[in-house]
């Protein structure tokens, strides 16, 4: 979680892209203060938890179901501050994790990052 990413995109998770193996855990790291890690409503596979950081808590989320997991920092969500975690190879609910409406800057950011999954999983057509 970094005010500004290698990129120099402000409000960010660095990497906003992740690919883990079902099983795997990820830590949101507070390297900048006034940030937090939460799953985004909608954007989660079927059966799914979600998580629900504190602003500057550092948690560990472990990841057992297959799937796109798509997440944000609440105060920065709008300034596109979202991340796509990808457990497994599975892209079944990418479709529907595109469907969900996402605020001001989050909407270009996340078609950025749903670009970057793999196994066939296409960018948004907007
Ligand atoms: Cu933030």
């Amino acid at each position: 979680m970094v005010n500004k990413d290698p990129e120099g995109r402000a409000m960010q998770f660095d990497p906003a892209y992740l690919k883990i193996a079902p099983g795997d855990s990820v830590k949101f790291v507070a390297t900048d203060k006034g940030h937090n890690s939460e799953t985004i409503l909608g954007m989660v596979p079927e059966g799914a938890e979600t998580w629900k950081g504190k602003i500057n808590e550092e948690i560990v989320v472990a990841f057992d179901v297959e799937g796109i997991y798509g997440y944000k920092c609440s105060p920065h969500f709008a300034l596109g501050m979202v991340g796509i975690i990808q457990v497994g190879d599975s892209t079944e609910n990418v479709d529907s994790a595109e469907t969900v409406k996402l605020p001001g800057k989050a909407k270009p950011r996340m078609a950025e990052l749903v670009a970057q999954v793999g196994d066939g999983a296409t960018a948004p057509a907007d």
